[in-house]
């Protein structure tokens, strides 16, 4: 069903300063930042120097707006690891059999994504307490 992992993503209150701590600290650079209004949130992925195209990235997203799932999970957690994004081929196929299992999928049908990707999330408490997102990119 997944052919790698796409991005982990970690909840922020400042996304530029997240951005900053990570170049400063690990190293990471940006390789995309975008605005997400459906979504709710401002975010970047960011790469390692040495990875090729394709490679897992740590997503670094901020809240739009005080109603949005990321400011909810802030108000409650705090700054940390939000989702863990599974790259598949087909978000559609890959829904309908995730469902087959009795799996909860948040959406009926897949949204807008990072970069024009199409997206759905498993329920936490159907993936072992872990928010999973299923990421089918822009062709
Ligand atoms: C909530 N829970 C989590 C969690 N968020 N557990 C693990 N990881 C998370 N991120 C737990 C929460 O503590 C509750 O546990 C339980 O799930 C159900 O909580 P709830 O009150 O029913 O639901 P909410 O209101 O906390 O919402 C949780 C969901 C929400 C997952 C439904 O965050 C959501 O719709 N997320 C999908 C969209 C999203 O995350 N967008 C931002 C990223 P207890 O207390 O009952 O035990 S946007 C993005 O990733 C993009 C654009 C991209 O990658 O392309």
């Amino acid at each position: 069903l997944v052919t790698t992992v796409d991005h982990v993503g970690i909840a922020v209150t400042d996304l530029d300063a997240a951005i900053e701590f990570q170049r400063a600290t690990f190293g990471l650079e940006v390789a995309h930042t975008e605005v997400n209004e459906e979504q709710g949130v401002r975010e970047a992925m960011l790469r390692a120097p040495g990875d090729a195209a394709g490679a897992t990235q740590l997503q670094v997203i901020a809240p739009l707006r005080s109603d949005s799932a990321i400011a909810k999970f802030l108000d409650r957690n705090g700054p940390g690891l939000q989702q863990l994004a599974y790259r598949v081929t087909d978000v559609d196929a890959a829904s309908e059999a995730l469902r087959a299992k009795g799996l909860r999928l948040l959406y009926d049908a897949p949204r807008r994504g990072t970069a024009g990707s199409r997206i759905n999330f498993v329920h936490p408490k159907d993936a072992g307490g872990v928010l999973v997102e299923l990421v089918e990119p822009a062709s």
